[in-house]
């Protein structure tokens, strides 16, 4: 896979990253048009904003979340709450639309019974970047996540599972669906900072949605 920032996916293909993890190319483009509406009522739910980490930096990328847990972060650490802090009442109900382009990503990519109960929202501008981690807030680890790439491009590293140990890196595209599990479920990645390359229907944004079962 080369590095393109600018061209479309080639739908239809999976991208393997893992035994475990790989990339539906263009996978959601189908849902696109019933995608954005629905982000628009979660954003006047529960707008973006921009958390703290435990170490005191300000994200670069700008979180929302729907569903009955969304995920959070501030001085005291990273966690999942059924409260959106902004304002104390529950997060927005996931859209029958996002439920099931997550299930049929998921069993497009060998995993049958997903049942999110977090959908977490990023918003990335140019300059926005998500540093090397792991995602381990989730209690049950045996569901896979399911990562869906909305406007601009993004050159995303998928590591080990160590920090240092040797990083790939893709692009992931307007539509893509990244689908991870099982022996692949902790390995680290992260996103470059963004290049700003402004997308047709969404301008110079980049956002990614992703699925988690949580609890
Ligand atoms: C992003 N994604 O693509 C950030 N995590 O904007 C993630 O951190 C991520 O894409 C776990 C699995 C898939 C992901
Ligand atoms: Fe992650």
């Amino acid at each position: 896979m080369t590095l393109d920032l600018f061209g479309a996916s080639d739908t239809g293909t999976y991208d393997r990253m893992g035994s475990a993890a790989g990339i539906l190319r263009g996978f959601a483009l189908p849902d696109v048009d019933a995608l954005l509406p629905a982000l628009a009522d979660i954003q006047a739910a529960s707008p973006f904003r921009h958390m703290i980490t435990p170490g005191g930096f300000t994200m670069s990328v700008a979180l929302s979340n729907c569903e009955t847990l969304g995920w959070t972060s501030d001085r005291f650490g990273y966690r999942y709450s059924r409260v959106d802090p902004s304002h104390g009442r529950p997060w927005p109900a996931m859209p029958a639309v996002f439920l099931r382009l997550a299930q049929r990503a998921a069993a497009a990519a060998g995993f049958d019974g997903f049942a999110p109960d977090a959908c977490l929202i990023n918003r990335y501008v140019p300059g926005s970047r998500l540093s090397l981690h792991q995602d381990k807030n989730e209690v049950d680890s045996s569901a896979p996540i399911v990562s869906v790439s909305l406007g601009m491009a993004a050159v995303f590293v998928f590591g080990g599972h160590a920090r240092t140990d040797k990083c790939f890196r893709t692009s992931l595209l307007h539509g893509d669906v990244a689908v991870w599990g099982g022996e692949d479920r902790m390995r680290y990645h992260g996103v470059l900072p963004m290049v700003d390359a402004p997308h047709p229907l969404l301008g110079s944004q980049r956002i990614n949605l992703t699925f988690r079962k949580a609890a």
